[in-house]
């Protein structure tokens, strides 16, 4: 049994180490080195190049190293293997860090008071909502969006959630389908953009759907915080609601290129929060673990877990 290693955009070479170290007894390759296509039963992997996989006839398992798997659905000659999607307790929680983070720095007008710092300004200010006060919206209640709930709930937050099929939460009140977006959009002071990037969720993130988001909070208006894909969002749209007073600010993760050209008007905005697509990232001393039980309770005999849907591409 061969494992390739296909990635770009990080380096390959701690992973292949990590596989190799787990599994000593199986050859573990990456896609620089020479392989017989007929011997790879597995690949690990994060945007490989299109095309390199189309000829692993004995494949077994494609296992996806990142959570969004929308990266393999970009290349037109994808195996026919089963696609495992990752989850892991470690990236979860970075991305419930970042989440809980940017809510808190919202709820708490950090901004502000950076810009106030830096100006040595003390601005006698009580205007201060507590978290009960203020609703927070999860787009995608996935294993990342309910971590996200339980923790936002946690500090106390008023949480709703929003899948597109039916859900159950304890820690959020769930708004389910098309015919419910509207009415958890009202009641929404922070979005948060979990979603999957897929052929549906494409621009999901648009003037439209911004103007809908509630005016009635704290501070009169909403605010975005995408840590999803740059695929969900209008950037254009999301720069117009900014500077019409739609939106009062964003954080963003994700762009719709990546990494996000110097030119892009979102760099300089003073409502914009960005960080470079690193709100969770995927550590290959936890992934590599999780990858190689999976490998190994299927050679067992156990089913993959977390299989990926390839209609509804998640
Ligand atoms: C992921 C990512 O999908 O880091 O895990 O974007």
């Amino acid at each position: 049994m061969t494992l390739l290693v296909a990635i770009t955009g990080w380096d390959p070479a701690p992973w292949a180490e990590r596989f190799r170290k787990l599994m000593p007894d199986r050859r573990v390759v990456t896609l620089g080195e020479p392989y017989d296509g007929a011997d790879i039963r597995y690949v690990a992997s994060w945007k490989h190049p299109p095309r390199s996989l189309a000829n692993l006839p004995h494949l077994k398992a494609l296992l996806s190293l990142g959570a969004g798997v929308d990266h393999l659905f970009s290349d037109p000659a994808l195996p026919d293997a089963p696609i495992v999607r990752i989850v892991d307790p470690d990236l979860t929680a970075r991305m419930s860090e970042y989440v809980v983070l940017h809510c808190l720095l919202h709820l708490r007008q950090q901004r502000r008071y950076d810009h106030q710092q830096r100006n040595r300004q003390w601005v006698d200010d009580r205007l201060q909502p507590a978290a009960r006060d203020m609703r927070v919206g999860i787009l995608g209640m996935g294993e990342l969006g309910q971590d996200a709930a339980r923790k936002l709930a946690l500090m106390g937050f008023q949480v709703a959630g929003w899948s597109r099929s039916s859900k159950r939460s304890t820690d959020a009140e769930m708004f389910c389908g098309a015919d419910e977006l509207d009415l958890f959009l009202q009641r929404t002071d922070i979005l948060v953009a979990l979603l999957p990037l897929t052929r549906d969720t494409r621009g999901f993130i648009n003037a439209t759907l911004l103007r809908k988001l509630a005016h009635d909070g704290p501070f009169g208006g909403p605010y975005l915080i995408n840590a999803g894909r740059g695929g969900l969002q209008v950037e254009s749209d999301i720069l117009a609601c900014l500077n019409d007073g739609t939106l009062l600010g964003a954080a963003l993760d994700v762009f719709e290129q990546e990494p996000l050209p110097p030119s892009s008007p979102l760099w300089p905005h003073p409502a914009v929060t960005i960080t470079p697509h690193n709100a969770a990232m995927s550590d290959p001393e936890t992934i590599g673990k999780q990858v190689v039980a999976q490998i190994q309770d299927f050679e067992s005999g156990a089913p993959l877990r977390n299989i990926v849907d390839r209609d509804r591409q998640y």
